[in-house]
């Protein structure tokens, strides 16, 4: 269910209708407001929600605190879409992603609504291998026509000096999303999630995670790998953890590991900047900002907590123990400090 504060949204929502269609995933698109129209929104999302809608999108700009509303009233995952209309959207994205625990909503990036939906589609091919198949497929014809893209600029490159070092790239693998994949996201055996941190300065927002989860009853392994300063042992846990269902990785400053994590996986990533410097809005805005293709599902800086429960909603749309978890947990919601 797709949610606009208003129809001037409309071109950021045009990008994200245009993945569900190639993706084959059913949608709706309303208009409502939660500063305008805020009756409107509750009942759309609270039908929605007992319709079986899977994942909520809401598309704003301003104080955009729309995304936030439609959190309030579903325990199905909300993405949230910011837009530039002042600020650069600034403003939309800070009113959106620093959420208060127990309601998170995973934001991408500024006027990013094509990332709004592959995240989506992500949220539901974890327990829709069909989904996955054609997100796969999608991420191979993508990096393929970037591969074009390189060779018509080179065909522009005409400079004395210019030295093509030509190599061949062996075809991009897809990681899990083979029908046929041994580990695929029916491994029972395996843990749920991954969390990686990306130092143990980043120790205490991971330990809000795992608390988190482990109230939740979600599996996980965790570790702490910098891809920077380890690639090989990095490349080797990414190997490792293929079977899980998604990533939450947790990191400061230029907060690279999420854009690590989601170069090795077409898992849903939920990401958490830490605060070491600058209040942590490095860290926000490199996790973020993420190109068109590959999404981060960012939350708020240092809420460890909203990532086991974002991790819970969008495990809980196909895992029914999960669900009733977060239900019972959203009931007796007692969550300071997140
Ligand atoms: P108008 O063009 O209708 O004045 O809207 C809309 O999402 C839009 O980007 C200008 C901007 O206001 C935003 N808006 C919100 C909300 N309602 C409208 N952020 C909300 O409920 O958060």
């Amino acid at each position: 269910m797709i949610i606009l504060g208003s129809v001037s949204d409309f071109n950021v929502a045009e990008k994200s209708i245009g993945i569900l269609e190639i993706l084959g995933i059913s949608y709706d698109v309303r208009v409502a407001s939660a500063h305008r129209t805020h009756e409107k929104v509750k009942k759309i999302v609270e039908e929605s929600t007992a319709n079986g809608v899977e994942v909520f999108i809401g598309i704003a700009g301003l104080s955009a605190h729309l995304p936030g509303i439609i959190a309030a009233n579903t325990y199905k995952p909300v993405v949230g879409v910011p837009v530039s209309v002042k600020l650069g959207g600034l403003d939309a994205l800070f009113a959106i992603v620093q959420m208060p625990v127990g309601a998170p909503v995973a934001t991408v990036g500024i006027d990013r609504g094509e990332n709004g939906a592959i995240l989506a589609a992500q949220i539901v091919g974890i327990h829709d291998a069909g989904v996955r198949t054609k997100l796969s497929k999608m991420r191979r014809e993508f990096f393929f026509k970037l591969k074009n893209d390189e060779e018509m600029l080179a065909e522009k490159l005409t400079g004395k000096y210019y030295s093509r070092h030509s190599f061949e790239i062996d075809e991009l693998e897809t990681t899990t999303t083979k029908e046929d994949d041994p580990v695929g996201n029916d491994d029972t055996e395996y843990p749920d999630v991954a969390v990686i941190a990306g130092s143990y300065s980043d120790i205490k927002i991971a330990k809000k995670t795992t608390k988190f989860l482990d109230k939740l009853k979600i599996t996980y392994t965790t570790n702490v790998i910098s891809p920077i300063r380890h690639p090989k042992k990095f490349e080797n846990f990414m190997d490792e953890t293929k079977a899980v269902k998604l990533y939450i990785a947790i990191s400061g400053l230029s907060a690279h590991v999420t854009g690590a994590v989601v170069g090795f996986t077409e898992k849903p990533v939920i990401g958490v900047p830490c605060n070491i410097r600058l209040g942590g809005l490095d860290a926000l805005l490199s996790m973020v900002n993420m190109p068109p293709g590959v999404p981060v599902a960012t939350l708020g800086i240092d809420s460890g907590g909203n990532a086991a429960i974002l991790a819970a909603e969008m495990l809980g749309i196909g895992y029914a123990d999960i669900k009733q978890e977060l239900l019972d947990f959203k009931r007796n919601m007692n969550c300071p400090g997140n």
